[in-house]
């Protein structure tokens, strides 16, 4: 595939011409955007900076959380059961809950908790209001706080750091940002506002299962990035990100594709993405079954949109089937680089995050800042 299919222009809000119908999500592949010898600079200047683990392992704060939730077990009960049925399917559980901290749950770890706190007594694999509300929420932290967790279990395995690319930056850093205005057809303002370039390292063994790089918008939403840099605080929070655009830096000797596990489906349902205990999203085992795999090449760049041309808010609906993941690394080291384009309503923060991040350029003895952090899981207790 080549070129965009989508072309955008933003005034007051974004808003897109779909040319032709388009694939699901609006998703564009284009070889040899980057050089070889860029992709090598971009590594090269990566690891001058130093990586950090993009997710670390989770801390003891999930626990002081459910003891603080103010919330019924009925409501809990009634908030997971998706479908209404008065049963906790297993399904319910892992699409509804983020119980593992972090930690990356498949349908056998439900089932082996279950067991270990006896949270299923008649074993039908499926737990009635009854046996919900008879459970003990400690028996369950405490099972959790005991398991033994590596980089492996969590929902993301890898290493990551941000490169700046605005004025006074590396001139390679520089050009990527001008084709990557030409490409997406969206004000060079827009473009040049956004996160810095993000550049991340899969060992053997990384992963990243499947996931939105952004959510919904409310008018009240702050967007994770420049809400860092203001102090200030809102109840909705999300990354913002438009449009990803992710380059391949390296080819990689075995595995290390990016799935689109429900791309092009008529239909999109949550609950459909764990069908007979296979988890679509989960990238170290199910990647062979998802719908749109591409394989790593160095230089290709792969530009898709995370919201839906519908005009709705600022940017659209979320599109859902723009879930996506990085499939298990089975050999070798995989290297990527994401820029995403961020639109922020707030124009004056989106500068202030812009002079931030200038500032942090000049002063490479800073330490990195806390919006180096990937804030998905920051506060990922607050889900349940
Ligand atoms: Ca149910
Ligand atoms: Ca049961």
């Amino acid at each position: 595939m080549e070129g965009p299919f989508k072309f955008c222009t933003y005034r007051h809000q974004i808003s897109c011409v779909l040319t032709p119908p388009s694939p699901n999500p609006v998703l564009a592949e284009i070889p040899n955007f980057l050089s070889e010898q860029e992709c090598k600079l971009l590594i090269h200047l990566a690891q001058l900076k130093g990586l950090q683990a993009s997710q670390i392992l989770p801390v003891d704060g999930y626990k002081e959380a459910m003891e603080n939730l103010e919330i019924s077990k009925a409501d809990i009960f009634n908030l997971l059961d998706h479908n209404q049925d008065g049963q906790l399917q297993i399904k319910e559980v892992l699409t509804h809950s983020r119980l593992g901290n972090g930690r990356w749950m498949t349908p056998e770890n439900i089932r082996e908790m279950y067991t270990a706190v006896k949270a299923d007594p008649d074993g039908n694999g499926v737990l009635s209001l009854e046996e919900f509300k008879k459970l003990n929420l400690r028996d369950f932290h405490k099972y959790l706080g005991n398991q033994e967790i590596t980089m492996n279990d969590l929902v993301r395995n890898s290493q990551h750091t941000w490169l700046y690319q605005g004025e006074g930056a590396h001139q390679v850093l520089r050009s990527i940002r001008q084709r990557v205005i030409k490409l997406t057809h969206l004000p060079p303002d827009v473009v040049e506002n956004s996160e810095p370039l993000q550049v991340v390292r899969y060992n053997t063994g990384g992963h990243y299962h499947a996931h939105m790089d952004s959510g919904p918008v409310f008018p009240e939403t702050a967007c994770a990035h420049t809400k860092l840099t203001t102090n200030e605080s809102s109840p909705f929070e999300t990354s913002c990100r438009y449009v990803t655009v992710l380059f391949y830096l390296n080819n990689v000797t075995g595995g290390g594709e990016t799935t689109f596990p429900i791309a092009d489906n008529r239909t999109y349902e949550e609950l459909s993405l764990i069908q007979n205990d296979v988890d679509l999203r989960d990238t170290r085992k199910h990647c062979d079954k998802g719908n749109l795999r591409i394989k790593p090449r160095q230089g290709t760049a792969v530009f898709w949109y995370n919201y839906l041309s519908n005009g709705k808010g600022w940017v659209g609906d979320v599109d859902e089937f723009a879930l996506h993941g990085g499939c298990l690394v089975t050999e070798g080291t995989k290297w990527i680089a994401n820029n995403w384009i961020n639109v922020d309503p707030n124009k004056a923060r989106q500068l202030w995050f812009q002079q931030e991040m200038a500032r942090y350029a000049k002063d490479e003895q800073e330490s990195q800042k806390e919006w180096t952090v990937d804030k998905s899981y920051k506060d990922i207790h607050v889900d349940l």
